[in-house]
């Protein structure tokens, strides 16, 4: 017997550790026998290979691989279900030398985002996309996939899937192949140790097409999820080889065309949008006086006390003073009763991202939002609360705390709703970074309701003899 070592070592371009759970770093969340883990190790293995970790951007579904980014040590987005190939796009026009990875399952790309890898395909966008296909909704239980055959059972389908009510499973290989633009398509599987080796060379295809600027490449792979089809992780394999792989879907390489990509479609950061974006024109005025600190503001509450709007106000507010703005809107499933936060920047720098992670200013206009938000204020930041709702000091004793009942200064003028410009009659009244001028002015752009405009002047002008009467400004 020969002295073999083998020596077992992940591909550097996954995390040695992995961060998501304290008390077990070096287990994935996936079943055992899924097949998502035996995909991401070929693919984290091709871009070893490949030696393009460095500008890899790994786009994570929402489906059971959710997490990937908890793995793949490259560039990484969660983008919402479906929407992969549409931020790849995105992606690809802005960064032209990324490689990017749009990882999907069934549900993902065949269901709710059916629309986007369309397009996407048909644009020949630059990009890979790896679509895992174990023909059921892993993450949710089970239940029938776009790719299900007819007669499996499934949470949705429990006498199994019928052609006359679900249609027939979808091929979305052959789909997709039926578009002019494509470069590459190949459908296949991980039923068994050869065909995992034709994955994996399937994979560095996919990924070395894109290298090249050849153009969309697409790689389905039939995926064992024992899980949900109430199988061993063996007879899940068997089952894809026995099943799956026949006619249903046929293992094949649908197209391999390389494209020659024009170097133009690849960034076309168009420089009008971009100049449409900065403060100048959009406003056709400018600022001119001494830089002024960017703002990064948390609104955060309950649905219907007006947070977005509140978002909105600054944000109007905000464009009329000549900075930079964005407005990003969050909100639970709940339209009423739910929670909500709006995140608004204003520079007088182009703003990036409009993600706020780390404000310098939280508005929180009810208990959990203090709780949920006061820790991610920046030192030296400021805390406006609503004292009239919010029901302790925060803990933190190196940021600025304004405590301003704003639902009582609102109820007593007969809007409770109107909550939400008390607290930003405070905030540009507090720190002068707007003008209350201002303020007043977009209030009439902002509510719809023009009927209540008058009673929300007074009530700014109540906030403001408040303010007075306790020296706040
Ligand atoms: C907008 C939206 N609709 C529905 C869901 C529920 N949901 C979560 S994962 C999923 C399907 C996942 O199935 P698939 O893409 O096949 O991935 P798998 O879990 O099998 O890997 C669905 C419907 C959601 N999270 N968001
Ligand atoms: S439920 Fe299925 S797809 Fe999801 S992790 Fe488990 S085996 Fe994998």
């Amino acid at each position: 017997m020969p002295d073999v070592q083998i020596q077992y070592s992940k591909s550097a371009s996954m995390y040695q550790l992995f961060f998501r759970k304290e008390n077990d770093q070096k287990t994935t969340h996936y079943c055992p026998g899924c097949g998502h883990g035996t995909a991401q190790k070929l693919i984290a293995s091709v871009i070893d290979e490949l030696a393009i970790q460095d500008r890899t951007v790994f786009l994570s579904p929402v489906g059971c691989s959710v997490f990937s980014y908890y793995y793949f040590d490259t560039g990484n987005i969660q983008c919402s279900h479906g929407r992969a190939p549409a931020v790849a796009t995105g992606i690809r026009r802005t960064l032209s030398d990324a490689i990017i990875i749009a990882y999907q399952g069934d549900g993902d790309l065949a269901g709710i985002g059916m629309t986007e890898i369309v397009h996407a395909a048909n644009r020949g966008e630059n990009i890979t996309v790896f679509f895992i296909n174990n023909a059921i909704y892993g993450m949710t239980g089970g239940q029938m996939a776009p790719t299900t055959p007819i007669g499996v059972k499934t949470l949705t389908t429990p006498e199994g899937r019928s052609k006359s009510r679900d249609g027939n499973p979808i091929g979305m290989c052959e789909l997709l192949a039926s578009l002019q633009a494509p470069a590459y398509i190949e459908r296949c599987s991980l039923s068994t140790p050869k065909q995992v080796l034709r994955t994996r060379l399937a994979i560095k295809k996919a990924l070395d097409y894109q290298v090249r600027k050849k153009g969309f490449s697409f790689v389905e792979i039939l995926s064992p999820c024992p899980t949900n089809w109430r199988m061993s992780p063996l007879d899940a394999r068997a089952w894809i080889a026995g099943e799956l792989e026949g006619d249903i879907f046929p293992l094949k390489c649908f197209r391999d065309v390389p494209q020659e990509i024009q170097p133009d479609s690849l960034s076309v950061i168009r420089p009008d949008i971009v100049t449409l974006l900065t403060k100048d024109s959009i406003l056709k005025t400018s600022y001119d006086g001494p830089p002024r600190a960017p703002k990064y503001i948390k609104i955060a509450g309950f649905g219907g006390q007006g947070v977005l709007s509140a978002g909105e106000l600054v944000a109007f507010s905000a464009l009329e003073e000549g900075f930079n703005v964005s407005w990003l809107p969050s909100y639970g499933p709940e339209m009423r009763g739910g929670s909500a936060n709006a995140s608004v920047i204003c520079s007088d720098e182009p703003i990036g991202s409009p993600v706020v992670d780390c404000p310098n200013v939280l508005i929180a206009m009810n208990n959990p939002s203090l709780e949920l938000f006061e820790n991610s204020v920046t030192n030296n930041g400021i805390i406006v609360l609503n004292s009239s709702l919010v029901e302790r000091k925060p803990r933190r004793t190196d940021v600025k705390t304004y405590a301003i009942p704003a639902t009582d200064i609102a109820k007593k003028a007969g809007l409770v709703s109107a909550a939400n410009v008390v607290m930003i009659t405070a905030l540009a009244a507090i720190t002068g970074f707007l003008h209350v001028s201002t303020v007043k002015h977009s209030i009439g752009n902002v509510l719809r309701k023009k009927l209540y405009t008058d009673k929300n002047l007074e009530i700014v002008e109540n906030t403001l003899s408040y303010l007075r009467e306790k020296e706040m400004m």
